[in-house]
């Protein structure tokens, strides 16, 4: 053997060493044939829709599973310059509260509809945390269409937790406040500050929120919660801290006690003290926004009063029991028998058990009460405990085949454990720090055991460094067999709070493709080119504009004079899926528009000075796309040039015919 044999074996014998290390390593972490189970080829679709809430951004956003693949951002609370959401006039309404125009918040719980127990794929509600609201998304169109302020709570985390038949959607205060609001020294906070739980009725056909009631309860901080399902159905549960009700100091000074309470609601009972007449109402002030899809316009409506419900004149309205310190959730399992309190500060957790604890009240085996409330036993509730299965446990969700899924903060890692014996089955690591898991229906009575999604609060090092704001990031496990495999991981739009998921096959047929024209009710649509034209009121000039492959009527305007206001209705008449077109005017302090096809939106636009100014089309729509703009002549104030507009004279014949056909659809479809 030659020195040089001896140096290539040497080396090789390195090269091994280092490859069989980076395949342990790999492979602890991700299985061989990951990639083929998360890989969807080009033009085909995934399995799942995955609808991931957008935390800070206060949007949605929309995933497909197994690829990870992002479809759509959906703007539900924030303004959004993509599409010119919450800066047109239409949408503009979508953000008055009581507190003004808010656009911004901060989405943390995602909620699809159900139906016995399942979900049902017809719409999606989502909370609003710091301007207390609750959201609603209709998934044939993937777009907000309502929104509901929640009146006289403060940091509305606890929300918008839906019942099995999408009675209500429940939701909490995350800060007692004073009700109502007044100018009291924050010090007196045991004495005048309360907790509301508040009931929003679903309209079963058109989903259309409604307040029905509030819950008057004892000032904490209540968190999370779940509602019932099979046996358990007509009950909630809702985790809360601070039972010391400290104001100063959180950190240390609501977490004295070795418990927290957890509040166990009758809702059946709460509607039997409604329709007894056993209510206050109370004046105050909220609003409530909803879009109508004809004419694409967001009506916002002031409401002034509520019905608020007090424990002490409903009794069997509400119960406590105990949980483990700091509680962060009370997960239902999909029997409806067993809900999980996770304690953050506890090294155990609670499992309980409904029938157990229905049987406390029963037989009034209570520990004491709090202002009125009665405390069950925390033992006669209690169906087991799940000993050390790690730290900082989170939040928890079913495979439906009797086991339960838990994050752990602390110790970065998803925990898998049989519900019943409470016996750990298997962990694995995630990267990093997960808040909320969710399973395909996970918190419904039929979930689907095939994947696993974590979302981690921090990434650090998981992907390429983007400067100090890094995105936070999803991991995907196949949980079908005995042990969590890990497939995939992704980066999400900010802090995906909770998500869920749900078969494509329940959304995907319901999808729309456009609006029909000839069921725009817009006030300002403009149907056929031909009708396109500018008017003037006073300093008001509305300009109703059609988009169409490949020009924007009118295309040119003069007579505008500085000072007008000038709203531009853009109507777009294309009637094919994906085509929507771009409306952007120079100078405009607002934004731009995107406009669906069949869809009028309207961009506000106030110029400022004598110019010519151009205005074009945002969306490589066609091979003249280029082609698509404009000009606006502004005039000084006081100027007598005319209001004039026009297109090439070639064009206004093949109006002519444009027009004839919209009058026919219109005459089709009975208007
Ligand atoms: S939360 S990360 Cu806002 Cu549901 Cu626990
Ligand atoms: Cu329309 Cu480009």
């Amino acid at each position: 053997m030659n020195r040089s044999t001896i140096n290539l074996q040497i080396i090789s014998v390195a090269i091994l060493m280092l490859a069989s290390c980076s395949n342990r390593d790999t492979r602890q972490i991700v299985h061989g044939d990951a990639a083929e189970q998360v890989y969807v080829p080009p033009g085909e679709y995934d399995e799942f829709y995955a609808f991931l809430s957008g935390g800070y951004s206060g949007q949605v956003t929309v995933y497909g599973i197994p690829s990870g693949r992002m479809f759509k951002e959906i703007p539900v609370f924030s303004q959004y310059p993509e599409n010119g959401y919450g800066y047109s006039e239409e949408t503009k309404p979508m953000f008055n509260t009581s507190y003004g125009f808010v656009p911004w918040d901060d989405s943390h719980h995602i909620e699809l509809s159900q139906q016995n127990g399942e979900f049902d794929g017809r719409w999606l509600f989502v909370n609003g945390n710091n301007t207390p609201r609750i959201a609603r998304v209709d998934l044939t169109t993937f777009e907000t269409v309502e929104i509901l302020e929640i009146p006289d709570v403060a940091g509305l985390h606890c929300a918008p937790f839906i019942t099995e038949n999408s009675e209500y959607l429940v939701s909490g205060t995350r800060f007692s406040v004073p009700i109502p609001q007044k100018d009291v020294p924050i010090e007196s906070f045991k004495e005048n500050f309360k907790g509301l739980i508040n009931y929003v009725s679903v309209d079963p056909e058109h989903g259309h929120m409604e307040l029905a009631f509030q819950i008057e309860m004892p000032g904490f901080n209540y968190d999370l919660a779940r509602n019932g399902k099979g046996p358990s159905h007509g009950w909630s549960f809702l985790t809360s801290y601070n039972s010391e009700q400290a104001h100063t100091l959180l950190e240390v000074n609501a977490s004295q006690m070795d418990k927290d309470l957890m509040a166990i609601i009758n809702w059946k009972k709460a509607e039997e003290c409604l329709a007894a007449g056993k209510f206050t109402e109370r004046t105050t002030s909220y609003y409530h926004n909803l879009h109508d899809e004809a004419s694409g316009i967001v009506k916002s409506t002031e409401l002034t009063t509520t019905k608020i419900l007090d424990p002490k004149e409903c009794p069997d309205l509400v119960y406590f029991i105990p949980v483990p310190k700091s509680p962060h959730g009370a997960d239902v399992d999909p029997t409806g028998e067993y809900l999980v309190g996770n304690g953050k500060l506890s090294a155990d957790m609670s499992v309980y058990s409904f029938s157990k604890m229905m049987k406390a009240i029963e037989e009034k085996n209570f520990d004491g009460e709090f202002d009125g409330i009665p405390i069950i036993s925390y033992e006669a509730g209690l169906h087991g405990i799940v000993q050390k299965p790690g730290l900082g446990p989170l939040h928890t969700e079913f495979d439906g085949r009797g086991n339960a899924y838990t994050t752990f903060f602390i110790s970065s890692e998803v925990v898998k454990w049989n519900v019943e014996t409470k016996e750990i089955l298997d962990r694995h690591p995630v990267y990093y720090s997960p808040g909320h898991l969710t399973i395909p229906g996970g918190e419904t009575r039929k979930p689907n055991g095939k994947y696993l999604l974590a979302m981690n609060k921090i990434t650090k090092d998981r992907f390429l460094p983007t400067g100090p704001e890094m995105m936070h990031s999803a991991q995907l496990f196949d949980i079908s067999g005995d042990k969590m495999k890990m497939l995939l991981d992704f980066p999400t739009k900010s802090e995906p709070h909770y998500a869920q998921i749900i078969a494509a096959d329940m959304v995907m047929p319901n999808s729309k493709k456009f609006y029909p024209i000839e069921e725009n009710t817009h006030p300002h649509v403009t149907l056929g080119e031909g009708n396109s034209r500018v008017e003037r009121d006073g300093d008001e000039v509305h300009v109703y504009m059609t988009a169409m492959r490949s020009h924007l009527a009118p295309d040119n305007i003069e007579g505008l004079k500085v000072g007008d206001k000038v709203f531009f209705h853009v109507t777009n008449m294309e009637q094919d899926w994906d085509m929507p077109h771009g409306f952007a005017m120079q100078g405009a302090r607002n934004a731009e528009l995107l406009v669906m096809p069949g869809q009028t939106r309207t961009l506000l636009w106030e110029p400022q000075k004598v110019s010519v100014f151009a205005f074009y089309c945002t969306d490589f729509c066609s091979a003249l796309h280029q082609e698509m703009s404009g000009y606006a002549r502004v005039s000084a104030q006081g100027s007598d040039v005319p209001l004039k507009w026009g297109l090439n004279e070639e064009l206004r014949e093949s109006q002519q015919a444009a027009n004839a056909f919209y009058d026919q659809a219109k005459t089709n479809a009975g208007k």
